[in-house]
């Protein structure tokens, strides 16, 4: 993996930059799409790459892992193989899935035994087990296992817990160096900043991890429930010690008010659940504000989805029409807010790195904030 800083905003610390893999070049700041288990939920590959324009989407270890399982994977030739997307991937590593877990799950120094939440049988995950998987799957780019605390924690458990983090670091490191790629294209490994909302620990831990010296690095543990300033406030800190030249990965995170506010403190990639999940339930992010498509408001309203976006279902479907169909639960309704709701972000991060080329990213942002956070 290779990255290439183009652009440093003189006014904030938004930067746009181009990450190439073997599978194709990332041009940042990007979103990632979620894509559980395997598939971006009710979205072809197709619309993905032509509609939504997804440069990179997300899989999830812990999910692929249970099922379809490695065995399956490893037959078809790596995850790309199976499902057909052959753009950049990239895996989460079970840590953040696990601690979802919560009463299915014991942590322990050497990794985490917990039960499925498919069938309740009983498995493993050690750092070492992880960056097996993570191997076998086959992503660009594959995540360091952790464990995310919740928020709150207190001092005590969030510095013990970053201290196990840093040490499981350690062993998804050496077991990652000495193992190679199973489908001849290259992987890498990035490691994850935990610390809570904790100064001097996040600190500690955003220093331990840029010593590492990996090719990107990634913050997590936040986005768990703290308010938005904390984060913020977390992500500066954390993005003045993490090196410049490398990509940093804001995990799980979030609005598109969070992705801008944290583009603006130098966060080069983003993925969340908020555009899939919210299109199912029929909330839409357009260029205009926010709409809930089911109110009535919308029931005679004949015009495009989202013009300004220019992409497909947003010029091809009117808002009526949607409304009627995520009304009805007609599965077409899921598909068509899904390919919208990924192509509003990935339409706001290609404006957002058009602005900090431009130099006026700042003055657009405080203008497009307002505008895009407002309910129609
Ligand atoms: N760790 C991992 N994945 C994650 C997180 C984390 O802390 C988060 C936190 N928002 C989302 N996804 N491994």
């Amino acid at each position: 993996m290779d990255f290439k800083l183009e652009t440093t905003d003189s006014k904030s610390r938004a930067r746009a930059g181009v990450i190439t893999t073997d599978h194709g070049q990332i041009e940042t700041p990007i979103f990632m799409p979620v894509g559980t288990a395997g598939t971006v939920k009710a979205v072809h590959q197709r619309e993905l790459k032509e509609d939504i324009k997804a440069e990179i989407i997300l899989g999830n270890t812990y999910h692929l892992y249970l099922r379809p399982g490695l065995d399956v994977i490893e037959s078809a030739g790596g995850l790309h193989k199976f499902n057909g997307f052959d753009k950049p991937m990239l895996t989460d590593s079970g840590g953040y899935q696990v601690y979802s877990l919560k009463h299915r799950r014991k942590i322990t120094e050497e990794g985490v035994k917990f039960q499925s939440h498919i069938d309740g049988s009983k498995h493993n995950f050690s750092p070492e087990h992880v960056m097996d998987i993570q191997r076998t799957i086959g992503a660009d780019i594959i995540m360091a296992f952790d464990e995310c605390t919740p928020y709150p924690c207190d001092l005590k458990y969030a510095r013990e817990s970053m201290e196990m983090t840093h040490r499981w670091l350690k062993r998804c490191c050496d077991r990652f160096d000495q193992t190679e790629p199973k489908y001849g294209y290259s992987q890498t490994l990035f490691p994850i900043v935990q610390g809570s909302t904790y100064h001097d620990l996040r600190k500690k831990s955003a220093e331990t991890i840029a010593s590492f010296g990996r090719e990107g690095n990634a913050i997590g543990g936040l986005s768990v429930g703290e308010p938005a300033e904390m984060m913020y406030e977390t992500t500066d800190l954390v993005c003045n010690i993490l090196p410049a030249d490398k990509p940093r990965y804001l995990m799980g995170v979030g609005t598109p008010e969070n992705i801008l506010e944290c583009i603006a403190l130098g966060v080069d990639m983003f993925d969340c659940v908020m555009p899939t999940r919210n299109a199912r339930h029929g909330l839409l992010y357009t260029s205009e504000g926010l709409i809930n498509i089911k109110n009535k408001k919308w029931e005679k309203d004949f015009s495009p989805i989202d013009p300004n976006l220019g992409g497909y279902v947003d010029m091809a479907y009117s808002k009526a029409y949607l409304r009627h169909l995520v009304h009805s639960s007609e599965s077409l309704g899921a598909q068509i807010a899904s390919v919208h709701n990924l192509s509003f972000y990935l339409w706001l991060v290609k404006e957002a790195r058009k602005h900090i080329k431009a130099g006026d990213f700042t003055a657009w942002k405080n203008a497009i904030l307002p505008k895009i956070s407002s309910r129609l």
